[in-house]
């Protein structure tokens, strides 16, 4: 049987989570990662990008430990984006991913950040900011053919659509963590954090969405307006907070901490920090690596040719899901970020938010599988190296 592989930019903020998605991307065999682009978020744009080549070069260190070879020219292009959000201040996440964003690694030991140093490479890099990364990759490949994960502040996906929207179009989908719907936030009472630190952005990246049809019909009219040189609408698929998609101190400590492979070495290290904040901050004993769990949605939408016809019933089995008028608060003062929809129902007399013709056309996730989700992601970056 041949794998159905999708080319994947991963657009991120590492970050413990983000860390996770990556080594769950960069091991899955249906994934292609053409591309890890960064933005701020959990920390500043600085440690962020210590913290993207830590986590490839340490995938560099697995390949080596597995002998498994990667041409130079199959390693993801690593590529910088914007240090700040379009208009908001920066937010960071520092009191749950630590300083320098991954639990305080670098100053308990110097292996960490001496790995880059080897001189062998782990990743490709680029002149491009990141924005213009996408856009170059999405410009060059098929069209429709190349996903977007976006698990961090949405800054650099409002900026390439800003900049191209015409090209902007051609991504098969954008995936994204963010936002809280139907639930309360967890950066404040209404906002999720990727929404709220970069609110404008979000909101852009939703409005994409409109005149979206996920059918045969809307991907057949997508095609034809991309090959006439216009704006397509964007298939935008949303993962909002829920209390899915956890890790148990039970499950980490039986398949994460007896792990010894460089992978096992580095995640051992960050989460060591991850559990004690989880018991200190929400004296919860899980952690829900948010970001992982969207790469796992993303990998399960892979058998969708973008027609809305799964060839495999994995998505269609363990999400479930519901189009909304999705918007983003730019400007309250108390709900800056929230996800705003109505949820009083299609049927009234008047649109939501005034218009109908511009209504937003965001498939939320609004249920998916967590035990799934810790066996697939557990197996997939832990146990195949379990010595
Ligand atoms: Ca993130």
């Amino acid at each position: 049987m041949t794998i159905t592989k999708e080319s994947v930019i991963l657009d991120t903020d590492p970050g413990i989570d983000d860390a996770l998605a990556m080594f769950y991307l960069l091991m899955n065999p249906k994934v292609k990662l053409t591309a890890v682009t960064l933005t701020h978020g959990n920390t500043n744009i600085d440690h962020v990008k210590r913290n993207a080549e830590t986590v490839l070069h340490v995938m560099r260190k697995q390949r080596e430990y597995l002998k498994q070879e990667v041409p130079v020219e199959e390693l993801p292009v690593l590529a910088i984006g914007s240090a700040t959000p379009l208009k908001a201040n920066n937010l960071f996440a520092t009191y749950f991913h630590g300083v320098d964003g991954m639990g305080d690694i670098y100053s308990k030991n110097s292996y960490w950040e001496d790995l880059a140093r080897e001189g062998k490479p782990a990743y490709q890099t680029t002149e491009r900011d990141a924005a213009d990364e996408i856009l170059h990759q999405l410009k060059h490949a098929d069209p429709l053919s190349i996903s977007i994960l976006a698990v961090g502040p949405l800054t650099n996906i409002a900026l390439a659509y800003q900049r191209d929207p015409v090209t902007f179009g051609r991504a098969k989908r954008v995936v994204i963590m963010g936002g809280a719907v139907d639930a309360p936030g967890n950066v404040t009472p209404m906002a999720e954090f990727n929404f709220r630190a970069d609110p404008d952005a979000a909101d852009i990246v939703m409005n994409t969405s409109k005149g979206f049809k996920h059918s045969p019909e809307g991907y057949n009219a997508r095609l034809e307006l991309i090959e006439q040189g216009k704006q397509a609408p964007m298939h935008v698929v949303v993962l909002p907070l829920s209390s899915e998609g956890a890790i148990s101190k039970e499950e980490y400590q039986e398949k994460i901490v007896p792990v010894k492979t460089p992978v096992g070495e580095l995640c051992n290290a960050f989460l060591v920090w991850t559990f004690e904040v989880c018991s200190k901050l929400y004296n919860i004993e899980t952690l829900c690596p948010y970001d992982a769990y969207t790469a796992l949605l993303l990998v399960d939408m892979i058998s969708d040719k973008g027609d809305g016809k799964n060839e495999s019933s994995d998505f269609d089995q363990n999400w479930e899901s519901r189009y909304l008028d999705l918007h983003v608060e730019t400007k309250g003062e108390y709900t800056l970020g929230m996800s705003c929809y109505d949820n009083r129902g299609w049927d009234l007399d008047t649109p939501a938010w005034g218009d109908e013709q511009a209504s937003n056309h965001v498939q939320v996730i609004v249920r998916g599988n967590g035990p799934r989700f810790a066996r697939i992601f557990l197996d997939s970056v832990f146990a195949v190296s379990v010595q």
